[in-house]
């Protein structure tokens, strides 16, 4: 295993990194009611006394929230990034203070440095894994699996990442429990949705100080994500042009009034492109070629696979930076067709970008911690294989934010729960 060294020992202005990192997480934490309160179950019951957890997330404020509630919960902590682009280092220094805590986790690494990171988060032999986009796991099975029978289960974050767990699964080459965290109502009906919608739009028009006005803004894939993407693009005055391969979305998405369309079609008039499908090669050389000048490239899925750029380069007669964070790719024929953020998740990876929004965060990971602590408490119940959260975990989290936001539900009536639940009631 590699000696790749924490953060701590990495950082230059390591004092100044810590105290802006910790003000950083301050701010996230006072509106993270749902982290709070679980926070203050965990430190009295001391969930995870004795656990090792690793973590490969985007280590920033809200994360850094949720790194140390399981660590003030009872577990040894080891953490590093899942993008190469996403980590503050401040915050991964502030978090690499607490004794609890080992966090590896540095902004700007190459893909040497990203995956002995991650080698170096393993080297602490977890019991439970916390992944976003499945790296943790991936590498565990392919170089580690002397340390699966160590592990007790795991929880995942992200649809790339579910979708790469229930691939492995279905290969019955998952050899532990992982619960399929992005798939609950509380993750994917508001992080995937509001977060990807807002906080996509956000980084993009702050890295360009472009308006959405009046632009046809081309929303590759029609799922959670991309639906969130359209509907805030719509709402801030977009020509909204979406493209699917699954029939009933690419309905769906017309039946909402967007214009459905071949990529193909939408190269030829698009403004901005955001890709959001998971899948590869969306956005390719005979797209770049009946592109307009001036043109922006964005993705808002987990791997920067999206958008081929090797393609680009190839057509580009220049590449230069035409903004922090905007790569202008310059054609032949003089056309510049500008990259944000080298092709990766947009809304994390932009020099300016600072992930979803934190409500939406604070109910993501408040799933992922009582995921964490169902899988310890229930390790019986979870076979090797991928798991739904269960529905009443889910619900927690839910009523814990509805109290938190001060708002008041109804509850069914016993004579109303009898009628739901038989099927002898007819006319
Ligand atoms: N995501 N994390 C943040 N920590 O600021 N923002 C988004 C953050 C997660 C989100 O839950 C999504 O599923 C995943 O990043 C994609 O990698």
């Amino acid at each position: 295993m590699t000696a790749y060294p924490p953060i701590s020992e990495q950082l230059a202005d390591l004092e100044d990194a810590q105290t802006e990192g910790r003000r950083k997480m301050d701010w996230a934490a006072q509106h993270m009611p749902i982290m709070e309160a679980v926070g203050e179950e965990f430190e009295a019951a001391q969930p995870f006394e004795g656990e090792r957890i690793a973590m490969a997330m985007h280590v920033e404020a809200k994360t850094a929230i949720l790194v140390e509630t399981l660590a003030d919960g009872g577990a040894e902590v080891a953490v590093t990034g899942c993008n190469p682009l996403s980590t503050h280092d401040d915050v991964s220094a502030a978090l690499d203070t607490h004794e609890n805590i080992t966090s590896y986790a540095k902004r700007g690494v190459d893909d040497e440095e990203y995956y002995a990171a991650i080698e170096a988060v393993i080297a602490h032999e977890p019991t439970v894994t916390v992944d976003d986009g499945m790296d943790l796991v991936a590498a565990i099975h392919e170089d580690y699996p002397e340390l699966i029978d160590g592990i007790v289960g795991g929880a995942e974050e992200t649809t790339t990442g579910v979708h790469r767990l229930r691939a492995m699964d279905e290969d019955g080459a998952l050899e532990y429990p992982v619960f399929a965290v992005n798939d609950t109502p509380m993750k994917r009906l508001f992080d995937n949705v509001h977060g990807t919608g807002e906080s996509s739009l956000a980084s993009i028009a702050m890295t360009t100080n472009l308006s959405w006005a009046g632009k046809n803004v081309v929303v590759a894939g029609y799922g959670y994500c991309g639906k969130g993407v359209a509907k805030k693009a719509a709402g801030q005055n977009a020509n909204v042009i979406v493209t699917e391969v699954e029939p009933r979305r690419a309905l769906e998405a017309h039946m909402e009034g967007y214009d459905v369309m071949p990529m193909a079609e939408a190269a030829e008039v698009g403004d901005v492109f955001l890709t959001t499908t998971g899948n590869r090669d969306v956005v390719v050389k005979e797209h770049f070629e009946s592109m307009k000048d001036g043109i922006l490239l964005a993705n808002a899925g987990h791997f920067d696979i999206e958008i081929d750029l090797e393609a680009l380069d190839d057509l580009a007669v220049d590449r230069y930076e035409a903004r922090d964070g905007v790569e202008a790719y310059e054609l032949e024929d003089g056309r510049r067709l500008n990259v944000i953020a080298e092709g990766r998740l947009v809304n994390l990876a932009a020099p300016v970008s600072l992930g979803h929004p934190v409500e939406v965060m604070d109910q993501s990971f408040g799933i992922q911690a009582v995921c964490v602590r169902e899988m310890l408490e229930h390790s019986d119940e979870y076979g090797a294989g991928v798991h739904d959260v269960p529905d009443e975990l889910d619900k927690e989290i839910a009523e814990i934010k509805l109290e938190a936001e001060g708002v008041d539900f109804d509850s069914l009536t016993d004579v109303q729960r009898e009628y739901m639940g038989s099927w002898d009631h007819g006319t």
